[in-house]
């Protein structure tokens, strides 16, 4: 039989183009299914979804989300609803994200924005829908694990999007848009709460789905933290360093406005180095689990070495 992505073998060095491809043909038919129209009625704000849901991400956060699960012994089946759930909010958060009221972008992906293809309406309403439906997803399709960690999980992505998760982190954002005197204290709490705590949620809930003791579920939330802060210092720096095509979106834009970022804040060669330190921290955290760490060791390297 072929040997699961999770065999990992100290003699067979670990292959991370190797696993995500593995696990990419599984979460793209996932979402896909997800986001369906089943009467015409729902056919447009379906179609809004589904443009924004299949529109080519990097996939990190199903992709943590099973490996957490994988990491002690659940299956993929088991962290599929919530790790197309995940990427549900993620998706979501992005679409309101660009919204003229919010960041008032045109491109995400190098496509147009939802609201430039179906309307600002729409894309809210878009937007609400998956939200909603990301809850239910993992409530009704969740297989094979205790009602008690189903709702363990739901209570952790309420908690990613609320007052102290997205939402919050969004609305801290807009407040220090274009304020002198933003600290790097700021910066780390507006990130943490935009784009940390969802990565938590889904390296948490993956393992809390795989059947990981509390101890365990918090060394993969240390883990999850760092890096997530690490992907937004990589983000700020890819922002200075990369070509537009490289990110699919206005290259340098934070550059040019004036929002507070790492590189600004610490410079370019110090930012790599606290996007490293992170890295190295968040790597020590999963030092207990050995060579079943290996695709979480290899994600928090590639977060930092992305080109997009
Ligand atoms: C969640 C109720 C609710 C409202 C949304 C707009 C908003 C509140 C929050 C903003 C969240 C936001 C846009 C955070 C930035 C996250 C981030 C780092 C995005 C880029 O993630 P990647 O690189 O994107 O994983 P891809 O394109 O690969 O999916």
């Amino acid at each position: 039989p072929r040997p699961t992505s999770l065999q990992v073998s100290a003699t067979q060095p670990f292959s991370l183009d190797e696993y995500l491809l593995s696990k990419k043909g599984p979460i793209e038919s996932a979402l896909e299914a997800s986001v369906k129209s089943r009467i015409p009625q729902t056919d447009k704000i379906c179609e809004s979804m589904s443009y924004s849901l299949m529109a080519g991400g990097k996939r990190i956060r199903p992709v943590l989300c099973l490996a957490a699960c994988e990491m002690f012994g659940g299956t993929e089946e088991m962290a599929m609803p919530t790790a197309v759930a995940l990427e549900m909010i993620h998706t979501m958060s992005l679409i309101h994200d660009d919204l003229p009221s919010m960041d008032n972008d045109d491109l995400r992906r190098g496509k147009p924005t939802n609201h430039v293809i179906y309307g600002e309406d729409v894309a809210i309403l878009a937007g609400d829908a998956m939200l909603s439906t990301s809850f239910e997803h993992v409530a009704r399709y969740t297989k094979g694990v205790s009602a008690d960690k189903i709702l363990d999980v739901i209570a952790r992505m309420g908690k990613s999007v609320g007052a102290e998760g997205l939402a919050g982190g969004q609305v801290m954002d807009l407040e220090c848009e274009g304020k002198p005197g933003t600290t790097l204290e700021d910066l780390k709490w507006i990130h943490i709460h935009k784009t940390a705590t969802l990565l938590q949620v889904a390296v948490a809930s993956g393992a809390v789905l795989g059947g990981a003791s509390p101890s365990e579920v918090e060394a993969c939330e240390k883990f999850a933290m760092n890096i997530g802060l690490a992907f937004q210092v990589a983000d700020d720096i890819l922002d200075v360093t990369a070509s537009s095509e490289d990110l699919g979106k206005t290259a340098g834009k934070d550059e040019a406005t004036d929002k507070t970022t790492y590189p600004k804040l610490l410079g370019l060669e110090e930012s790599k180095a606290y996007a490293r330190q992170l890295i190295d921290e968040a790597k020590e955290c999963l030092a207990p689990f050995g060579d079943r760490a290996a695709p979480l060791l290899a994600i928090a390297d590639y977060i930092v070495d992305r080109k997009n």
